[in-house]
């Protein structure tokens, strides 16, 4: 099957040259192997401690005068990177699918993400808006402005190597704040040129040159960035074991944290469900991106009534799912990121099976002849008597886990029993079943969908999800405000001074 196609190294090492990125700068020894093939792309530098915090440095060093351009103007900077991401959404496509193996259709989506956060953020750049309130004594005004925080350190994660690091970059920099972006591991070339796109804006604009810094570098490298008092808000994504170890020292030294870790995410398939739309909604959001997505749709509650009917269709629908190289027409999932996802991946559905679980499609091994070092594998149907233990955990892998139920509020209450928060969904007819899910009774989650899958949330709307997930909110709505810092102000022109609450005093 990919016979046909040429070597990845090959093409990635033109993305990145038509990118602008300079290889002999950034290169190294350092190489990280494509999911697709197993094959070694190419090598980058690994960053000392020393080179980390020089980084941080020169992002700090360029904060006052960033701080200091006018709104509108760093949002000029922005705009042009959203006009380079344009021009170059092929190239970093192509790097997208090297790297996490992500079909073309998804990789493009996914590249159209950042273009739409940074038109998100240019008109935001004019709308950074404080409120005034009326004061309570005569000849006060009473006011809040949004000022510019600081350095904000960004940690992304290999599934979504770019977009949500952009999220948070767009806004970030119209706010006034500059970044220090350290990517997963295993998507560094993606980063490097999504990095030399910002830098080519950066200087076409005559913005402060340290505005924006890229670490290449490991666990150990992150840390080190995580710990900087000179970091003010770190805005991290990936597992809640992450989150755990970047929550407590951020707030050790009273940082700011903006957190988006796992998912878990339930839907529920009501009598009334048009099932043809659910068939799509489940099977695009549970198999897609191979399961690799924090939205990926893991737990399937059908109603009894409708169960085997469903349940009947999805499994045929994930018979037929082509499983291989991403870059073959018709391909719809490609591999597991590496060995450990897929060891995790076995290691829950043996478990899911000791439990009482039947899997009733999928969750083997494919191409493993073709292709000894990468992992695809067909994503599972398993039938589950009840939400087992296992069903608590995210496995970051695609594999469904399907109960039925036959109350609504009895399966709101399983559905929101796990300790994730992030999407949620109801395919239903029933206007009121519907409500009752969005209510405040309803999904405990930060994203609540009707008839739309669990995954493919679009910018402009917060995302981000309660409890395990972290609580952050990003890519819309009020997510600036996380990047500013308020100021309230009291103003007084009374040539008086009345005391708030009626207090006297001299
Ligand atoms: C993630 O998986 O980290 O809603 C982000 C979605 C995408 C973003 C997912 N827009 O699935």
């Amino acid at each position: 099957r990919t016979s046909s196609a040429s070597p990845l190294a090959d093409d990635v090492r033109a993305a990145l040259e038509a990118c602008g990125v300079d290889l002999t700068a950034v290169g190294g020894d350092s190489t990280v192997a494509s999911p697709i093939t197993g094959e070694p792309l190419v090598g980058t530098r690994l960053d000392s401690t020393d080179a980390i915090d020089a980084a941080v440095g020169r992002a700090a060093a360029a904060f006052p005068a960033w701080r200091d351009t006018p709104a509108p103007l760093r949002g000029q900077v922005v705009k042009r990177w959203g006009e380079l991401l344009t021009e170059h959404k092929q190239h970093l496509a192509t790097l997208v699918t090297a790297e996490v193996g992500k079909t073309p259709s998804e990789a493009l989506g996914e590249v159209q993400e950042m273009i739409d956060i940074a038109d998100l953020a240019v008109g935001q750049s004019r709308q950074l808006f404080g409120k005034t309130m009326p004061s309570e004594r005569p000849g006060h005004r009473l006011q809040e402005v949004w000022h510019p925080l600081g350095v904000v350190g960004v940690i992304s994660a290999f599934n979504f190597p770019v977009a949500v690091y952009a999220w948070n970059t767009a806004l970030a920099l119209v706010c006034g704040d500059t970044v220090v972006w350290k990517p997963a591991d295993v998507t560094r070339l993606s980063a490097i040129a999504v990095d030399a796109l910002l830098a080519r804006a950066v200087a076409e604009s005559g913005a402060p040159e340290g505005i924006h810094q890229l670490l290449l570098t490991d666990a150990d490298g992150s840390k080190r960035m995580v710990a900087d008092r000179r970091v003010a808000l770190v805005s991290a994504t990936g597992s809640v074991r992450m989150g755990r170890e970047v929550g407590p020292v951020v707030a050790e030294r009273f940082g700011r944290t903006l957190l988006e870790l796992g998912g878990n995410n339930g839907a529920i398939i009501a009598p009334s469900a048009d099932l043809d739309l659910a068939l799509r909604g489940v099977v695009f959001a549970a198999a897609g991106t191979a399961g690799q997505r924090c939205t990926t749709l893991r737990r399937l509650f059908v109603h009894s009534s409708v169960a085997d009917q469903l349940t009947k269709r999805v499994v045929a629908a994930y018979e037929t799912l082509a499983v291989g190289d991403p870059r073959t027409e018709g391909v719809l999932v490609g591999p597991l990121v590496n060995r450990r996802s897929f060891e995790a991946q076995q290691a829950a559905l043996a478990a899911a099976q000791e439990q009482g679980g039947t899997v009733l499609v999928g969750g083997d091994r494919e191409l493993a002849d073709e292709h000894p070092d990468a992992y695809y594998v067909r994503p599972a149907v398993v039938s589950m008597p009840s939400q087992t233990p296992i069903v608590h955990e995210e496995t970051f892998a695609p594999i469904l886990y399907v109960m039925t139920y036959d109350d609504l509020d009895v399966v709101v209450a399983e559905h929101n029993a796990v300790p994730q928060g992030l999407s949620s969904a109801i395919f239903t007819s029933d206007q009121a079943e519907a409500e009752r899910f969005l209510s405040a009774a309803g999904s405990d989650c930060g994203i609540a969908n009707v008839n739309i899958g669990t995954s493919g949330a679009e910018i402009g709307g917060a995302f981000g999800g309660e409890k395990e997930t972290g609580g952050g909110r990003e890519s819309g709505s009020d997510a600036w405000k996380a990047y500013m810092r308020p100021s309230t102000q009291t103003i007084n022109y009374s040539g008086q001074l009345p005391l708030a609450q009626g207090v006297t005093f001299i």
